[in-house]
């Protein structure tokens, strides 16, 4: 018997359905395109308590969106249910009819949604459809799980700019690079299978041509099961200094590389790019270097909603100054072995005890012998 309609709500009972839809999205991240990865939970109070009778997720692709699986899978169970859903359900006739809709038909009870859709859209309209069908709709705050799936999305879709992470190492001092051999080993093993799941969870993954040269880095996502969620590599190389050999460049048809530079990039490099199915992206430049708001307008325009910047110290202090990060994340390791001569030495533009203006710490996490702190923008 269904009795949700009769109940009080149990704030609890909610928040641990949301979390699941909320991990439920996860599931998809970064792979349905401009669309969010949505996800929709359906949860029918019987005489033996509450029981998911029905689950979706946005498919790959953006669409069907997370709401008619579940509902689907609910049947006629769905009636006088709560469907617990990630985002507000959407109010428009897109390439499928609006999901508020179909909640409203299907006879569910309640809704409990985690963040409302700035999509113009929808913005309220979705919530404002269901309350006039006479469903009960609760918006709870979903924390730092809704960040965590949502953030490249809400960025994207209020500001036409992808969610910035700016994710640096360095000693306890600030120390995180040489002239001569650019980013030096700091993180130990935890700390770098923490940044593979890091990357995961966005689109694009940024670092300059400096460190695509000295390091030779892969930058894609090696943990067992998440192969394919390998960011796409963004490459700044203002100068077109990229050669065919480096691992970005040799590797991109199997894990796709963007690279960035001005109009004037030589003829024939620009053909050794495509014939390495390398996508070049013409950049404006400002004062001799890249022009960072018009590049992540750009990135956005392709559907780009999330980067990881993890470039050397002069890139980071580029995206400070030009106000384009929105979440900091410092790895501070051991003593890492300083350069022959300290003009070698490259400090990071902020260390662990300085934040950047503007930022607050919001996590502190320890990974083996590392410590990890997140920090995030004021709002
Ligand atoms: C939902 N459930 O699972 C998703 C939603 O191009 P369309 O028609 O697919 O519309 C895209 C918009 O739909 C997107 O910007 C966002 O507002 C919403 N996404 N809504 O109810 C879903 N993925
Ligand atoms: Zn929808």
């Amino acid at each position: 018997m269904n009795i949700a309609a009769k109940m009080t709500y149990n704030v609890a009972q909610d928040q641990r359905f949301l979390d699941a839809a909320l991990r439920l999205a996860r599931k998809h991240q970064g792979l349905t395109g401009t669309n969010p990865s949505v996800a929709c939970v359906i949860v029918s109070q019987t005489n033996f308590g509450a029981k998911i009778v029905g689950s979706g997720v946005t498919a790959k692709g953006g669409r069907p969106h997370a709401e008619p699986p579940a509902l689907a899978e609910s049947g006629e169970l769905a009636k006088g249910a709560t469907a617990y859903v990630t985002l507000e359900p959407c109010a428009h006739h897109g390439k499928t009819p609006p999901c508020a809709q179909n909640l409203i038909d299907s006879g569910v009870a309640r809704v409990v949604t985690a963040v409302m859709d700035p999509d113009n859209r929808v913005n309220g309209k979705g919530h404002q459809m269901l309350i006039d069908a006479g469903v009960e709709v609760t918006q709870m705050d979903g924390g730092i799980a809704v960040q965590r799936v949502m953030q490249g999305y809400l960025k994207a879709r209020t500001s036409s700019r992808p969610f910035v992470t700016l994710k640096i190492a360095m000693g306890e001092d600030g120390l995180m690079g040489s002239t001569q051999e650019g980013n030096l080993k700091i993180s130990g093993k935890a700390s770098s299978l923490q940044t593979h799941l890091h990357r995961a969870r966005h689109d694009a993954i940024l670092v300059g041509s400096g460190t695509a040269l000295f390091d030779d880095p892969n930058l894609d996502c090696r943990l067992p099961g998440l192969e394919n969620r390998s960011p796409i590599r963004v490459i700044l190389d203002e100068k077109s200094k990229l050669e065919e050999t480096a691992t970005v460049i040799s590797s991109a048809l199997a894990t796709p590389t963007i690279v960035v530079s001005p109009i004037t990039a030589p003829q024939e490099w620009r053909q050794m790019l495509a014939r390495n199915s390398v996508q070049h992206q013409v950049c404006e430049i400002e004062d001799g270097r890249i022009a960072l708001p018009e590049l992540m307008d750009d990135l956005a325009a392709k559907g780009i909603q999330s980067v990881m910047v993890e470039g050397g110290a002069r890139i980071a202090e580029s995206f400070l100054k030009e106000d384009l990060v929105d979440e900091i994340v410092i790895h501070v390791g051991g003593n890492p072995d300083k350069p022959e001569t300290s003009d070698q030495a490259v400090y990071a533009p902020f260390n662990a005890n300085n934040f950047p203006a503007g930022f607050e710490l919001k996590q502190t996490l320890k990974f083996g012998e590392d410590t990890s702190l997140r920090l995030r923008k004021k709002s």
